[in-house]
């Protein structure tokens, strides 16, 4: 059942962070391989060769290299099934799911650095046009988001315990104080934010606590 897990990530890179709770939530032992996105690593042949979307996270489990962190979270599950990071049941799958995805591509993929770099270099935006395109995807992904747990009548998380759903969350509301986002209009996100960061497995995921 064991395998030699490789995640090849950068610290402050969302979709990596999101990779990193999931293997320690689901306490897989890995080695952290770091990318360096400003030295431009990702895009250089070594790095395509392994991952030719020319991204990270790229995970390698006994020579193979999985890509894209959705994919790589559901192969998780699939892989090693103990502690699983989807509930049990259709319903509450759905749900973990119908969340985690409205903020994998509707929040983050608007939002993600080659975007944001095109929007800049290429079609010559302002940094401040830059940042009105960012807090607006913030604002309309998560103000669906944060209705969608009102109406499922969330606690300090989506259900019993941190997983799925909680793996990409996190990450993007780091993401969002980044950008100086104000997130008090988003309660129910705050409070499973703050639940998830008490949890060991989220601190030690977190950019902060990375190698460079
Ligand atoms: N959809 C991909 C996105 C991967 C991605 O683009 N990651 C960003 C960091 S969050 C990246 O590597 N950017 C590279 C670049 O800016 O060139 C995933 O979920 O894994």
């Amino acid at each position: 059942m064991g395998a030699l897990l490789r995640l090849h990530g950068y610290r402050r890179s969302s979709t990596s962070y999101r990779v990193r709770i999931a293997l320690n939530l689901k306490r897989l032992d890995h080695e952290i391989v770091p990318v360096n996105l400003l030295a431009r690593e990702q895009r250089g042949d070594a790095f395509r060769a392994l991952n030719p979307f020319a991204g990270v996270p790229a995970l390698e489990a006994d020579g193979v290299v999985h890509a894209q962190s959705i994919a790589i979270l559901e192969w998780l599950d699939e892989r090693f099934p103990d502690r699983p990071l989807l509930p049990t049941g259709i319903e509450k799958r759905f749900a973990a799911r119908e969340l985690a995805l409205a903020i994998a591509t509707e929040l983050h993929a608007p939002l993600n650095s080659p975007v944001l770099e095109y929007l800049k270099l290429d079609l010559g935006h302002a940094q401040a046009e830059v940042d009105i395109w960012y807090w607006h995807w913030l604002e309309k992904t998560l103000t669906g988001v944060e209705e969608r747990l009102r109406q499922r009548d969330t606690g300090d998380f989506l259900f019993d315990a941190p997983g799925y759903f909680e793996c990409v969350l996190v990450p993007q509301l780091h993401n969002a104080r980044r950008f100086a986002f104000d997130l008090g209009p988003y309660p129910h996100c705050m409070r499973i934010e703050a639940a998830c960061l008490q949890d060991p497995a989220f601190a030690a995921a977190h950019p902060d606590n990375q190698p460079a």
